[in-house]
């Protein structure tokens, strides 16, 4: 039986991008295995974040994960933090990890770039991950793109980890959508739409209210051709509408390309933003009954005890092979 891990960071507003590329086949995988989802809270503060803040985006990631349709009699939802041992096998994989793979992170290279201050734990944030994966023997983990090349790194790090120490970890596979896996920026097609991207009208926002998608849609930049056909090379910007539009109805590209053959970019965009907001609305309105109620600390609450109960067991395995005694 497939065992899913994968994790989110509460460090802003969901986008599209996060939907997309991750909640989607969260949701879709839930009936295929055993589910471990995450708010990776320990990863949202390798950046700067102010502690109101960080409370508020915890919670609100965590409904926003229900909302989506994450069904907690199906799979585990918790937060990174609420179970120790995140943090102790972080370390050990530091341990584990050389100073030059984790130089070779491009995400790294990315959010240090230009920087006059960067923590120390954005350079070994790839270590916690590979031990947020590998703490529940994890045997998929759904991604977008950009986590392809940390998902290697925590291939490798179990890998030399079972050669030193005997089998211990399991060595998991990336899941990664085939369309959708990387959704562009609306202001410029050659970046990733991300949630910490200062200028808004860069990322759509899950909780983003109609007005506002149809807004930013419109104002996303296009080509010259006027002509609607998936190149992404030539059109890299009208493929990433394309994408979404898809995604969010629920159909192909090519359907899309042949129905909009011979119009114009403004009524397309207007139903790129109508196809956007269909997905959205409904999920919005489960998201304001989750935020406002006790359940969603009851669900994790429950979903941190049943992580803790397999996490516990697996340290106790790891430290023994490292040579770390136990206590008593
Ligand atoms: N643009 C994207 N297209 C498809 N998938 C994406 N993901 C992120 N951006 C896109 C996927 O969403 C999951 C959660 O990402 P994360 O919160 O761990 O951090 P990230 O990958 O660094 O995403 P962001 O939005 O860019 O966050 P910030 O701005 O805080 O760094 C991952 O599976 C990711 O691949």
């Amino acid at each position: 039986k497939k065992k899913i891990f994968s994790g989110i960071q509460p460090s802003g507003l969901l986008t599209l991008g996060n939907y997309i590329g991750a909640m989607k086949q969260f949701v879709e995988l839930q009936d295929e295995g055993d589910c471990i989802f995450c708010v990776v809270d320990l990863h949202a503060i390798t950046v700067p974040q102010e502690p109101e803040l960080l409370r508020q985006n915890v919670r609100s990631l965590a409904a926003m994960f229900l909302a989506a349709g994450i069904d907690p009699q199906k799979a585990t939802l918790m937060v990174q933090s609420h179970v120790k041992e995140h943090a102790e096998l972080g370390w050990l994989m530091q341990c584990t990890a050389y100073m030059g793979e984790l130089e070779r992170m491009t995400q790294f290279k990315d959010k240090s770039e230009g920087k006059a201050a960067v923590n120390a734990s954005l350079f070994t944030y790839p270590a916690l991950m590979a031990a947020d994966i590998l703490l529940y023997d994890a045997t998929h983990v759904p991604v977008g793109d950009d986590q392809k090349q940390h998902l290697e790194l925590t291939r490798d790090l179990a890998q030399r980890f079972n050669g030193r120490f005997g089998e211990t970890f399991t060595i998991p596979e990336p899941i990664i959508p085939k369309v959708g896996g990387r959704i562009m920026s609306l202001d410029d097609p050659s970046k990733k739409m991300s949630k910490s991207n200062p200028n808004e009208g860069s990322f759509i926002s899950l909780l983003d209210e109609p007005k506002k998608i149809v807004r930013k849609v419109k104002r996303a930049v296009t080509d010259s051709e006027n002509q609607i056909r998936f190149d992404e090379q030539e059109k890299p910007a009208i493929s990433n509408l394309l994408t979404i539009y898809a995604l969010a109805s629920n159909q192909t590209i090519e359907q899309l390309e042949s129905q909009y053959d011979g119009i114009g970019y403004g009524a397309f965009k207007s139903d790129v933003a109508d196809a956007v907001v269909s997905l959205l609305e409904p999920m919005q309105q489960r998201y304001q009954e989750w935020i406002e109620s006790d359940e969603l600390d009851r669900v994790l609450l429950a979903g941190a005890e049943k992580a803790a109960e397999y996490a516990e067991q697996k340290m106790i395995e790891v430290k023994q092979r490292m040579g770390l005694i136990p206590r008593e």
